[in-house]
């Protein structure tokens, strides 16, 4: 039995991966794409952004297992096996980087440090009157088990949160909820510090452009941990512009690398970081895919199996 371990990001180390998964599951023979070996021997197929087709070659593949949150690059892959479990990482370490960076942005906005940052350039000694933490509301966008744990960290720090997803949702504790299209304004509108986590997917894609962007009340701010896709990029540099969004925190973007010529870049307003907000820790997401896999083989499901009706 053997696990293909293929990606075509180069800042994903292979061989920390691959020794990761080795040391998790000695029971199986650890392979880096495209040292492949026999075809047939290939049960397994942990993947980031694998090279496009190559899942096809292994027909005794029992299922694709994501390095990452999010699955959009495995389904982008026109040339996908038909009908194979895909699973995506909910791992500790990565939900728990995901909390540390929401809460370095919505700290920083919350107390007025982007201004802080400006001031100093023209030596102004200003006091922002600051605001407590009850008073201020964060949106959470897609509230799945890391918005959900931004969430209750929030809270624990006195926020008030409430979520939008598509779908109804029970046991969010504190967490007000609202679903679906005709309650997105409503979330919206009430929302200082947005903070979106959702998946890209075909309702998603495009999901905030200029009329739902202009729904959030002016001054408020956007962190944006989930895709790139979600955010229409025009729009928001456009409602940026006007100042009725203050800032903006963008971690994921339409095009990764961010183009060179991208105006985001050398907006006054945005701040960037090259989709780092929660890296795969190979460590503890080895043990994570070594679980599913042994479940796999003892005939149970895998946790979280990619929905195709959901999209994620
Ligand atoms: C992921 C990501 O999906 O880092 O894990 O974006």
């Amino acid at each position: 039995m053997a696990i293909l371990l293929a990606s075509t990001d180069f800042w994903e180390d292979m061989e920390v991966w691959s020794s990761g998964l080795q040391e998790a599951m000695p029971e199986m023979d650890v392979r880096v794409y495209p040292d492949e070996g026999d075809v047939n021997d290939i049960e397994y197929a942990v993947v980031w952004k694998h090279p496009r087709g190559i899942l096809t070659r292994y027909p005794n593949l029992k299922a694709i297992l994501s390095l990452g949150a999010g699955v959009d690059h495995v389904i982008s892959d026109p040339e996908l096996p038909d009908e194979l479990p895909i699973v995506r990482l909910v791992d500790k370490k990565l939900t728990h980087e995901m909390i540390l960076h929401s809460l370095h942005w919505v700290l920083h906005f919350h107390s007025d440090q982007y201004l802080y940052r400006i001031q100093q350039q023209s030596r102004e000694w200003i006091q922002q009157s600051s605001v407590q933490s009850e008073d201020r509301t964060i949106g959470i966008m897609g509230l799945g088990n890391i918005g959900k744990a931004i969430g209750d960290s929030l809270i624990n720090l006195d926020f008030k949160v409430i979520g939008w997803g598509a779908s109804p949702k029970s046991s969010l504790g504190a967490i007000e909820y609202y679903y679906g299209q005709e309650q997105l304004s409503g979330f919206l509108s009430q929302t200082d510090i947005l903070i979106n986590v959702l998946p890209l997917t075909e309702n998603t894609k495009d999901i905030l452009t200029k009329t739902e962007l202009s729904y959030l009340p002016k001054g408020s701010f956007i962190i944006n941990i989930g895709r790139g896709g979600i955010i229409n990029e025009n729009d928001l540099l456009s409602i940026l512009d006007t100042r009725h969004i203050a800032a903006a925190a963008l971690d994921v973007f339409a095009e990764e690398p961010l183009p060179e010529n991208n105006s985001l870049w050398d907006h006054p307003s945005v701040y960037v970081t090259p989709h780092i907000a929660g890296q795969s820790n190979p460590s503890s997401a080895a043990k994570t895919i070594a679980e599913n896999i042994r479940l796999i083989e003892m005939g149970e499901s895998p946790y979280p199996i990619y929905s195709l009706n959901s999209g994620y």
